[in-house]
């Protein structure tokens, strides 16, 4: 039987919003989220996993840490098994310890990321071939080489490559539409990373529409990228639009709210 294609998920992870989302971390400061609408955003996201097929595990909310729905960015999973990250900002580092538990529960191998570098989970771009580690603030050249001997233990590619300046993660600028394409930002195409693939641009304007997320038969896009979605479409692909507006607030985007896994 050959392997389930790299956008195949039948599983997910993610973590209810807590009321500190207000509080969550940002580059720019555009004014606190409503949690109420972040709810909403979050409940349609889970209700769109599952409509494509995905079980979805919903852990509680964690008050103590403000960022912690975006579960992407202290774990990495797999079918052969999970790692825990070391997230790269100091008010996320204690995600980690939170959802290790639960990741020994589901998964029977799980590896401990080492010290004393950082790596978080939103820098991983998993490829068919290789896996991509973005370096970037949040995850250092001493993460990056930890991950990528904790990726080759699961039998995996790890290959390091690098953000653009002034972006979060590697993946806020880019995702994988399927086996041989990408969509991404103009400025993290140009260099290079992506040679040998192909590449769908973000149109100009609307960068964040960059982290998309292929899950099953279906791309799931912020409603808020009208250009792009035509691009996607005209490409052949099924979009499901998801308002992001007010996670965008915090940096964030459609993969960070999940950790999903073919089991
Ligand atoms: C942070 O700065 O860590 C959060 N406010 C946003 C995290 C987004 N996560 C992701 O792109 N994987």
């Amino acid at each position: 039987m050959s392997a389930p294609a790299v956008f195949a998920f039948n599983n997910a992870l993610v973590r209810t919003p807590c009321h500190a989302i207000v509080n969550g971390l940002r580059a720019v400061d555009v004014g606190a989220p409503s949690y109420q609408t972040v709810l909403a955003e979050h409940k349609a996201y889970v209700e769109a996993l599952e409509a494509a097929g995905v079980a979805v595990e919903i852990l509680p909310a964690l008050d103590a840490y403000p960022d912690s729905m975006f579960v992407e960015d202290p774990a990495l999973v797999f079918t052969e098994g999970a790692i825990v990250m070391r997230p790269g900002a100091q008010s996320r580092f204690g995600e980690a310890q939170e959802i290790a538990p639960v990741l020994r529960r589901r998964f029977s191998r799980v590896i401990d990321l080492s010290g004393p570098g950082f790596a978080d989970g939103g820098d991983i771009l998993v490829l068919k071939d290789r896996v991509m580690i973005g370096l970037s603030d949040r995850t250092n050249e001493t993460g990056a080489h930890a991950l990528a001997d904790a990726l080759r233990a699961l039998g995996k590619n790890p290959e390091i490559v690098k953000t653009p300046a002034n972006v979060l993660h590697f993946k806020s600028d880019c995702s994988l539409l399927d086996e041989t394409t990408i969509l991404s930002t103009k400025r993290l195409a140009i260099s290079g990373v992506f040679e040998g693939l192909k590449v769908i641009l973000t149109p100009e304007g609307e960068e964040g529409a960059a982290n998309a997320l292929r899950i099953n038969d279906r791309v799931f896009l912020g409603s808020a990228f009208p250009k792009t979605r035509a691009r996607l479409e005209e490409a052949g692909y099924q979009v499901i639009p998801l308002a992001t507006s007010e996670i965008a607030k915090v940096d964030a985007g459609l993969s960070c709210m999940s950790l999903r896994w073919w089991a």
